[in-house]
């Protein structure tokens, strides 16, 4: 089954930048994009809780040549589906190559959700949540246990390799990627070798049209 058509859910510099910047690696700007204006709790609307009970972006509506169509939450799944279904690109390693399946499923899980979780932490108790609610020492937990134990694993690879997953650029350097950037903005890899790994990356045109519209974040 093939994919016609898609319509992503977005908000600038959010984990949605995840999934635009692979749609742009994948379709240049042959998808649709609709901004959900989060700052004003659009993401509350009923239309947008029918589509994702979780109040998130990214969501991404698809439409398969065949007719059917299905409403996606959860940007790693989403990176998942959207590089197997578009495999002529060669950003995900092929189903029956398993031992580069292994290594890309793990980083892309590592990426959405070991990463994220320290990340989100931080962002909670350093900006999001209410004075009264944020643990200095959940941030701190958090920051240590990313520098500590995520940094090393990351910059061991970058040393061998210019990507994530090896020498070829793959979906998983979106998901990575997007979460390095992220942990940049918190002052996290700040090691050289993240700092070449985003300018490299970065230069790439899925990446300029991804994050073209980080300007925007928090309006
Ligand atoms: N695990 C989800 C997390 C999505 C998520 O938390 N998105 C944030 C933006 S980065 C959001 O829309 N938050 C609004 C809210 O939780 O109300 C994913 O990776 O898609």
């Amino acid at each position: 089954m093939s994919i016609k058509s898609v319509k992503l859910y977005h908000y600038p510099l959010s984990r949605s930048a995840r999934v635009k910047w692979l749609l742009h690696e994948l379709l240049g700007d042959g998808f649709e994009t609709e901004r959900v204006a989060l700052m004003q709790g659009a993401h509350y609307s009923e239309d947008f809780l029918a589509k994702n009970p979780n109040h998130a972006v990214p969501v991404l509506d698809i439409n398969f040549a065949d007719g059917t169509s299905k409403t996606m939450f959860e940007s790693g799944a989403m990176i998942l589906l959207l590089a197997d279904a578009y495999k002529d690109k060669g950003l995900a390693p092929a189903p029956d190559d398993l031992l580069a399946r292994a290594d890309y499923l793990q980083m892309i899980y590592f990426g959405g959700a070991w990463m994220d979780m320290m990340l989100w932490q931080i962002r909670l108790h350093e900006d999001l949540l209410p004075e009264a609610v944020r643990s200095e020492r959940v941030s701190a937990f958090n920051r240590d246990k990313f520098i500590n134990e995520v940094e090393p694993q990351l910059k061991a690879r970058l040393e061998k390799h210019a990507y994530i997953c090896g020498d070829d650029f793959t979906a998983a350097d979106c998901m990575i990627g997007q979460n390095i950037n992220w942990a940049r903005a918190y002052k996290m890899c700040q090691d050289p070798v993240f700092k070449s790994y985003m300018s490299r990356v970065s230069k790439r045109e899925g990446f300029i049209k991804g994050f073209a519209d980080a300007k925007d974040f928090g309006s």
